[in-house]
């Protein structure tokens, strides 16, 4: 079974238990390994054969259950629990659950009362009228149901990055091998490291272009070839997910580079911006005068070439956007960028005393081999069907297991904190008196998503007034591709974190980059703090580098970011209350 097979089964799984109304933490943690195994850059198989079932289970996302899943599809191939829980219901209904706002008890509503077992039927049903004869079906529902169908097709048209990118680098790597490139680059959107990939683009050179073209054309994961030419080839992925490949010359791969990063907002930009200079911006370098006289080349090896022709200083592709850039680059004040090597803490990971996969020993011991100074343990505090957690009962078990990871991983600054539901009302799931007890509150919204914008503000606002809340956890409760972001009034909550000293969060964890690249930049011109946070439910999770292009889309340099900061800085922060 190769990795996308076993990610296909887990996708089908957490499907399946929402269907027998699952409690949420579980069905995440199975979509959460469908994830990682698509992400991974190796065969799990290999990894299997090599590190034994240990080396699977220190995965992301992978506990001692699943990991027990996997070597039982990798050793028999198939996954019993999968079989049983498959054997009443039709495929066509798990695509069901992919509609926004259609959850397992209206799929089981939709089925036994109307025979649906399809999208196609869902549709039919919608648009003849019949569905809004239903009870509980009204003229508003079923316009939702229609709007969940179209933003399902759109959503489906886009993929994960870090999918992308470890699809990316598997065709860079087969065009490497193949000894017939010179330069390699990824371009498009992945350069640009947005959320989610419409396309990957790839850029080389080559002295032998046409078997290039075949080399890449033959690539593993190629369901078919959509164009093939001398230089540049398009290729639909079993991924579901289109690749290009252009071969340039070596002379003009800088101006080729910066034109297939994009983004085409951004490269239209620059080329007005050359023709006020009297000069033409294209894939092949910059020009002197207009594009029909073609004069003098002024540039076309480096991007860094291309931009000191119009002028300008290096823009990193984060923040290629047409949202400012351009002007910063010619005032001097590009920010300095965030990096990956600046996180020093993590505001945000779970242990198995909520849902995480491992203990708290476990987790602080990985979070030091990869190299961190702090972790602020946020163990769920919630209503939503837990069985684990904080409760007001429990909190003297979570701060003993605390203090023994203390003793145990004494080079880890260890902090005890929670992640604690923002209730529908915007009161908080634990007692005032249980969150004195800690040293951090995450506050965040895991329920109730739907209110009306004016509500949804209130309930932020009141939840972020408390005077225990240290920290606003992924503040839209997005999921990507997957659930949209609740609604708010962003600057009345930002500024209300801001003057409260509250961090916002970007949470780096691939389901979520919540905020986006956009309320980031919001944020900060509110002058809000913000942290990096892994959201880590295992040590394969202790993983930034999303959160870190995120946070960079988003014009961020370190001293924006709480967890940059060294442990004795973290702690002095943690001792200031607002
Ligand atoms: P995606 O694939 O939807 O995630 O986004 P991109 O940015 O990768 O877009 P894509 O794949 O259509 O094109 C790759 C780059 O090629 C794009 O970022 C900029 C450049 N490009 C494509 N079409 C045009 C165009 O019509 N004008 C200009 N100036 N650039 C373009
Ligand atoms: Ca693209
Ligand atoms: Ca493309
Ligand atoms: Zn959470």
């Amino acid at each position: 079974m190769n990795n996308a097979q076993m990610a296909r089964a887990f996708q089908t799984v957490a499907a399946l238990l929402m269907l027998q109304d699952e409690n949420p933490f579980r069905i995440r943690a199975y979509e959460r390994a469908a994830q990682t195994i698509e992400g991974l850059s190796e065969d799990m198989e290999m990894i299997y054969t090599r590190q034994g079932i240990e080396g699977v289970r220190a995965m992301p996302g992978i506990g001692a259950d699943l990991s027990a899943k996997i070597e039982e599809m990798l050793t028999t191939g198939s996954m019993a629990f999968l079989k049983e829980l498959q054997k009443n219901v039709p495929a066509g209904l798990l695509e069901l659950l992919e509609i926004e706002g259609l959850g397992p008890k209206k799929v089981k509503f939709l089925r036994q009362k109307c025979g649906v077992e399809s999208i196609a039927d869902l549709e039919r049903l919608a648009q003849s009228g019949e569905l809004g004869k239903q009870k509980g079906w009204g003229e508003k529902s079923v316009r939702n149901v229609l709007a969940g169908i179209a933003a399902m097709r759109a959503h489906r048209e886009r993929m994960a990055i870090n999918v992308a990118h470890s699809i990316a680098g598997d065709i860079v790597q087969t065009l490497e091998e193949s000894g017939l490139c010179g330069r390699i680059e990824i371009a498009g959107s992945l350069r640009r490291r947005k959320e989610t990939i419409g396309d990957i683009d790839i850029l080389a050179t080559s002295d032998e272009p046409a078997k290039a073209m075949d080399v890449f054309c033959g690539f593993s994961l190629v369901e078919r070839v959509l164009a093939k030419g001398g230089t540049k080839a398009s290729v639909h992925l079993s991924a579901g997910i289109d690749a290009d490949l252009r071969i340039v010359r070596a002379e003009v791969f800088g101006a080729a580079l910066h034109y297939f990063t994009g983004s085409k907002e951004h490269n239209i930009a620059l080329r007005k911006r050359g023709i006020a200079r009297g000069c033409t911006v294209s894939e092949y370098g910059v020009y002197e005068g207009t594009a029909e006289q073609k004069g003098r080349l002024l540039a076309s090896k480096t991007e860094e070439d291309v931009y000191r022709a119009v002028g300008l200083p290096f823009i990193p592709p984060e923040l290629r956007e047409h949202r400012g850039e351009i002007e910063a680059a010619e005032a001097g004040t590009l920010p300095i960028l965030i990096e990956e090597a600046d996180v020093h803490g993590d505001l945000h990971v779970h242990s198995n005393f909520s849902d995480g996969s491992v203990t708290m020993t476990r987790m602080a011991e990985a979070a030091q081999e990869r190299g961190l100074q702090y972790i602020v343990f946020c163990d769920h505090a919630s209503s939503m069907g837990m069985v684990r957690g904080i409760k007001d009962d429990t909190i003297d078990a979570y701060l003993a297991l605390i203090e023994e990871a203390r003793r145990t991983v004494p080079g880890m600054t260890i902090v005890a904190g929670a992640e604690v539901d923002i209730l529908e009302d915007g009161s908080l799931y634990l007692s005032d008196e249980t969150m004195s007890r800690l040293d951090w509150v995450t506050a965040s919204v895991h329920a109730h998503f739907k209110m009306s914008p004016q509500e949804m503000t209130e309930r932020m606002l009141r939840a972020l007034d408390h005077p225990s809340v240290r920290q606003l956890g992924h503040p839209t409760a997005r999921l990507l591709l997957r659930r949209d972001p609740i609604e708010f009034d962003t600057d009345a909550v930002f500024a209300k974190a801001a003057a409260q000293k509250i961090v916002v969060e970007i949470n780096a964890s691939v389901f979520r980059l919540d905020v986006n690249d956009v309320l980031i930049r919001k944020a900060k011109d509110a002058g809000c703090l913000f942290a990096i946070n892994s959201d880590g439910h295992s040590p394969g999770d202790l993983d930034y580098r999303y959160g870190i292009s995120q946070a960079r889309r988003g014009w961020l340099s370190k001293e924006d970011v709480m967890n940059a900061k060294g442990v004795r800085e973290f702690e002095m922060f943690l001792d200031r209350r607002p």
